[in-house]
């Protein structure tokens, strides 16, 4: 117990040295390191402050290996020093931070080296990812894994301004639905954001609301040093005045100081004997101390409160803190970006002690004994475990999915037909896989998976309809045992849980494979969120659907247009379109094992899928075909060696491509019909092959694009085609110099047929014939499609 003066000392000692490391660090950056111009650090020297004392009680007393953490992004030099006094984090990458591979600007699990748990950065999604990865590992529990690993604590350290972010809102509400625990929540009460002070009143309404959420709230208000002196005669009305001090006064006054405190305490509280003969006995430092020592500052007070939880419950706890505390611009408004000068840091430098040269010393300028510190940092138990990233076995992935053909399908209905015949088998992939849906499980085509594997639920819930004997096509059973997290409507926790469920192997130790469903263009709403699991390496599968203009009648709200440029431009998501159900059914293969590669090779999958029932391709699925479609693209019709001009279509679009090639035959030589399964993986082949031939001289790799679009006539053009923005595909000219014209929808669509919509937006058969005609010398091409 951190009751222990000894043990206390010691705590206060690494948090003082933590506050200097952390500020020298960014110091360092902006006026000692040559070059720092443009890696100027703003916002960091004071919101870093803030934290010291806090995550030095988290990390060197409180944590467990088991927990994890994701720490608010100004504070990434906090972090990083006391993994430096850990020994995690080199004294060359703190010299070196935000320069280039040096320590990063905020906490990176891919990029930083001292073992981030969550990364952070967009704020408000670091805070939502513990809650989630809390309820991923009661899920693994509740399947059986994980069995000799002892639960952890998810913790967030989060900025109060923080609390603005919407998701974190939406994130409380599904966490009571789940039955939340083990989540930890800390909130840097230092009333102040980038550009503002907090409103007043703002906490009671977050108390309330985290109440209402079944949380427990922990307020830390007042340190030891207040709790003593409100406990002297006068004690009282010290108190009082603190309490009622509106937060941008307490803020300005901090940073004026003692004398400041002093004039103000006077004249609001008057002349009342004890308490100002409790005042007068400070000197003006020791009244800015007493009045700065707010719980979030007061080691004991921080241990006392994370030490007092003995329940599995959330908690919030709300720690009252001083933006910049300790530095020379503590409390003040501006300081957000506040830096200090030259001069300030050589004041406080040697108000500590330390040496100058000995600036990363690791105990310079403290009076205990370097033995005693370094044994206590040796004995913290966060560390008893060694490196807290785990990693789990493969799950085998059979070569290609079944399923039972129709001649006529939509993607989106092989899509359920797919995760259908997984479910019927006994397969590890089967155990494995976890689906999540914001709403959309049943108009997705999910609800066969539902049937069979059943929602999850930590307790027994039988579905009333079924125990009624409603005859209802679905089975909503709730056991420990199911495998559909059935989410509210929000997206943003759709992402932020498929971000947890996909990081499952290195905080749990267990794979999971998680496989997440929406409409296709509420990818939008969720894009941050989609972002920051793809950017901390998370692994999951989303299958969007429905698409485009394809989804005529629903209306131009509901039609996507730029999602195919997301997922191209989306690093770590391979993204594919695929028309046909034979390429999906080959594409989920490769995305199972694609998301358990190593860190660095793999990454998540997107499906852009469809609700249009098309005529299937009857063929047998050869290995070359096979490694074709997970390249991106395949001749359905293989171009002759005069050929004028390719068709190259990706999606539901292909009747209209085949129909176009058709109505060419007579007036076009030798036609090519490109299918295009992936334009993110075709366009990243080709660079990557440039990049290679242009590192390595000599070398002759050729990309697949390149490779099969080698045999056209430098005269062929390309028609492109797609139900999404037609820069996804007008890059394909580029690739060997050929002329082309891209289709696309550029404009919000309406309702109407598929017909209506097409001819409107330009990507119908008659659209591809006249833009093949615009790229081709000879006589008008003979047939259009007749209106209908
Ligand atoms: C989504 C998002 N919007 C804006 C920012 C820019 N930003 C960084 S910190 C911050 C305010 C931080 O205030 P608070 O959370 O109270 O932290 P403090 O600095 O007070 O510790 C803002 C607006 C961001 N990082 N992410
Ligand atoms: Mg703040």
């Amino acid at each position: 117990m951190t009751t222990d003066p000894a043990r206390l000392e010691l705590l206060s000692a690494l948090a003082r040295k933590v506050l200097w490391l952390s500020s020298w660090t960014i110091h360092h950056a902006n006026h000692i390191r040559p070059n720092v111009d443009g890696l100027k650090v703003g916002g960091h020297q004071a919101s870093s402050a803030s934290l010291a004392t806090i995550m030095s009680a988290l990390y060197f007393s409180v944590l467990r290996p088991q927990d994890r953490v994701a720490v608010k992004p100004h504070a990434s030099p906090v972090f990083h020093a006391i993994q430096y006094l850990f020994g995690h984090q080199t004294r060359e990458k703190l010299q070196n931070f935000r320069g280039f591979k040096g320590a990063q600007s905020y906490p990176s699990r891919t990029k930083d080296v001292d073992d981030v748990d969550f990364s952070t950065g967009s704020v408000g999604l670091g805070v939502a990812q513990t809650l989630f990865a809390s309820l991923v590992q009661d899920y693994v529990k509740a399947h059986g894994w994980a069995r000799d690993r002892v639960e952890g604590r998810m913790i967030a350290l989060v900025g109060d301004a923080e609390m603005d972010e919407g998701n974190i809102f939406e994130a409380l509400l599904e966490g009571w639905k789940h039955g939340l625990r083990n989540t930890w929540w800390v909130v840097d009460y230092n009333r102040q954001s980038l550009d503002a002070v907090v409103r007043e009143g703002l906490w009671e309404k977050f108390e309330t609301m985290f109440r209402n959420f079944g949380w427990d709230v922990v307020i830390v208000k007042y340190g030891n040093l207040m709790r003593k002196a409100f406990a002297e005669p006068g004690g009282g009305a010290l108190k009082k005045w603190i309490d009622e001090c509106p937060n941008q006064l307490y803020s300005a006054l901090c940073f004026q100081g003692g004398a400041a405190f002093r004039r103000h305490l006077r004249d609001e509280i008057g002349d009342q004997g004890a308490v100002s003969q409790l005042i007068d006995r400070r000197s003006d430092a020791e009244l800015l101390e007493l009045m700065s020592n707010l719980g979030g500052h007061d080691m004991a007070s921080m241990c006392e409160a994370f030490e007092a939880i003995a329940h599995d419950r959330p908690v919030c706890f709300i720690a009252y803190t001083i933006k910049g505390i300790g530095l020379p611009f503590q409390g003040h408004k501006d300081n957000h970006a506040g830096l200090m000068t030259v001069a300030q840091m050589e004041k406080w430098r040697s108000l500590q002690n330390i040496r100058p040269g000995h600036e990363w010393d690791k105990f310079e300028g403290l009076s205990q004994d370097a033995t005693a510190l370094e044994a206590f940092l040796a004995d913290a138990p966060f560390n008893r475990e060694g490196r807290r990233r785990l990693t789990a076995p493969y799950i085998d992935v059979p070569e290609r999915l079944s399923f039972t053909p129709s001649p006529q399908m939509s993607t989106q209905q092989g899509f359920g037909l797919l995760l259908n015949e997984i479910a019927r088998g006994d397969s590890e992939l089967a155990a494995r896989i976890v689906t999540a849906s914001p709403d959309v499980t049943v108009s997705t085509n999910l609800g066969a998976w539902v049937n069979r594997r059943g929602l999850f639920a930590r307790a027994e819930k039988a579905d009333l309809f079924r125990s009624e004997k409603i005859p209802s096509t679905f089975n909503w059973d709730a056991s420990p045992r199911g495998q559909h997290i059935e989410l509210g409507i929000a997206e943003m926790n759709l992402f932020i849980l498929m971000s947890a469920l996909g990081l499952s192997h290195t905080i749990n130790g267990e794979r999971l494979l998680p496989v997440a469903t929406l409409y296709d263009p509420f990818i939008e709403r969720g894009l941050d969120a989609l972002n920051y699991a793809c950017y901390q390496d998370a692994r999951f599968m989303v299958a969007a659907t429905p698409s485009g203009v394809t989804l005529a009648p629903e209306g131009g709200a509901h039609q996507s247009i730029a999602t195919p440029l997301i997922g191209m431009a989306q690093d770590g998501l391979a993204s594919f379109e695929p028309a046909f159900v034979d390429e999906l059914a080959v594409i989920m293969a490769f995305g199972f094992r694609y998301m358990q590669r190593e860190e660095g090779e793999g990454g998540s999958i997107y499906l852009r899928l469809s609700t249009r029932s098309i005529d299937q391709v009857q063929r047998m699925m050869t290995p070359d075909l096979q490694s074709a479609i997970t390249e991106g693209a395949y001749w359905l019709r293989k171009p002759g060696p005069n050929a004028e001009v390719v068709i190259a279509y990706t999606g539901a679009v292909a009747p209209e491509a085949i129909e176009a090639v058709g109505l060419l035959g007579e007036s076009r030589r030798d036609i090519g019909l490109l299918a295009i399964t992936s334009a993110d993986r075709l366009h990243a082949g080709w660079t990557a092959a440039r990049k290679l031939r242009r590192d390595r001289r000599g070398v002759q790799h050729l990309s697949h694009i390149e490779k099969l679009l080698a045999p056209l006539p430098r005269e062929c053009g390309i028609v492109t085609v797609l139900d999404g923005h037609p820069a996804t595909l007008a890059w394909l000219g580029s690739v060997r110099g050929h002329r082309a014209e891209a289709l696309g929808v550029e404009h919000f669509g309406q309702t109407g047929t598929i017909d209506d919509l097409y001819r409107h937006h330009g990507i119908d058969a008659n659209a591809i014939i006249d833009a093949a005609e615009s790229l081709t010398a000879g006589a008008p091409v003979r047939h259009r499609k007749m209106a209908v």
